[in-house]
């Protein structure tokens, strides 16, 4: 069977089916014929196409407090920088059209730098003869689009009376796509994509979650889905994607940004591939600490790691928050948010010094079990309350009476309710908090030590 191409028309009626088989990534196989296991002279794509969603062009980079001089302009123009990434992406991959499914550009939201931006980059594709088809997302329904006239002709959005577009193409069947004009429910139905019975490769622009299962019951080859900014292959066959966002915009949206590049081949196989486009790229690093770890020695490891990140990508802005877990003294020292931050401020002080593009954004540390016992004995208020909440923990039979502290009336009975330990380890947990919520409030903030 794997000699199909050799055979005549019944092997090719066999690979030919309208079925399309999707294969691993192959981005970085060679040019040329491909040599595959399990198949001979597999052909070259006969179709190329890049799928996008989420560039949010009205919204900027968010979530954090500090940013040093020497980063300013990358973090404001990394948004713009990514998405050019992607439509350079369609001109050098020689793509047929590129396809959005949603949260393109806000109007209502936007500035007119994002508007102006995005007609240039749909003018870039435009002079090479590449379309685009934009289906909406939460953000960027076309009713809301009354500047619709200043895109250029190669762009094609759904609308009321367009929900469906054939891609004619040179020497080679149409393409349809499916998508629809607004995308009121925030899952994507099956019922709203029917294509006719016929035998044209149908791409569906959907945005929302799905139900992979639903989604099997209709006739389409690739569902192009967006309005998640995580990149997700949902299946292989047929095909449900979420490319994600270009560009991660918070510290919550960390790991990798971009585009895919589509690939299908004479045997309807599909094969995705990540093209990354972010600029600034957000990490989440865990570093585990344990009892003989010290602080000069965590120190000097993170700014060694920060190094080490600044010089494996250097064009790149990599922004770190760092989560310190573990157990011991170490963990029980950084429960102290002036030594945190102290240790946060050395941190930046070795990269900004170098004007490097690794920046650390965030330190957080996992929860103490206990505190240093010199903080327990300390003659201060800190102290005392250390030392009675040491005691409530060492007894659990000492009875907390929250009730009495409430304030009298109406509301005092509804609270009293929620004030109540409903067990010993919500008894255990609440006293753990509260040490917390003390070394928080009680530590002085400028040495450090409290
Ligand atoms: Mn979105």
């Amino acid at each position: 069977m794997n000699q199909h191409r050799s055979f005549g028309p019944l092997a090719l009626d066999y690979f030919g089916s309208h079925q399309w088989h999707v294969l691993p990534i192959r981005r970085d196989a060679p040019a040329g014929p491909l040599l595959r296991v399990g198949k001979l002279h597999m052909p070259s794509p006969i179709l190329r196409f890049i799928h996008a969603s989420d560039f949010h062009l009205e919204r900027q980079v968010y979530g954090i407090a500090d940013i040093p001089r020497h980063l300013r302009d990358a973090l404001l123009d990394a948004p713009f920088v990514a998405v050019e990434r992607v439509f350079a992406a369609a001109l050098a991959e020689n793509a047929e059209f590129v396809v959005l499914s949603g949260d393109i550009l806000d109007v209502e939201e936007m500035g007119p730098r994002s508007l102006l931006f995005l007609i240039e980059q749909f003018e870039r594709l435009a002079d090479q003869g590449i379309a685009v088809y934009w289906a909406p997302g939460r953000t960027d329904p076309p009713a809301r689009w009354e500047l619709a006239t200043m895109l250029p002709e190669n762009v094609h959005r759904f609308t009321g009376k367009s929900r469906q577009f054939l891609h004619r193409r040179e020497n080679a069947p149409s393409v349809r796509l499916l998508g629809l004009p607004e995308s009121g429910h925030s899952v994507v139905r099956p019922a709203d994509f029917q294509p006719p019975d016929d035998d044209l490769r149908t791409i569906a622009l959907g945005y929302g979650t799905c139900d992979p299962a639903a989604l099997c019951s209709v006739q389409v080859d690739y569902w192009a889905l967006g309005g998640q900014h995580k990149r997700q292959c949902v299946q292989r066959s047929p095909a449900i994607h979420y490319p994600g966002t270009p560009q991660g915009r918070t510290p919550r949206e960390s790991g990798p940004g971009g585009c895919t590049l589509v690939e299908v081949n004479g045997d309807g196989d599909i094969s995705t591939s990540p093209v990354a486009t972010d600029a600034i790229r957000w990490q989440t690093e865990e570093v585990a600490v344990d009892s003989t770890t010290s602080m000069t020695v965590l120190e000097q490891l993170l700014i060694d790691r920060q190094q080490r990140q600044d010089a494996s990508a250097p064009s790149r802005v990599s922004l770190i928050s760092w989560h310190i877990t573990g157990s011991g003294p170490l963990i029980e020292l950084l429960q102290s948010e002036a030594k945190l931050a102290a240790l946060l401020a050395k941190l930046r002080h070795a990269a900004d010094g170098k004007c490097s593009a690794t920046w650390s954004v965030s330190l957080e540390v996992g929860e103490a079990t206990s505190f240093p016992d010199t903080w327990y004995e300390e003659e201060s208020m800190l102290g005392e309350f250390l030392r009675n909440v040491r005691e409530l923990q060492a007894d659990p039979s000492q009875v907390i009476d929250t009730e009495s502290q409430l304030p009298p009336g109406e509301l005092a009975d509804s609270l009293a309710a929620i004030v109540e330990f409903s067990s010993p380890e919500d008894r255990a947990a609440t006293l753990r908090r509260a040490a917390d919520l003390g070394v928080r409030m009680l530590s002085p903030s400028d040495s450090g030590e409290p």
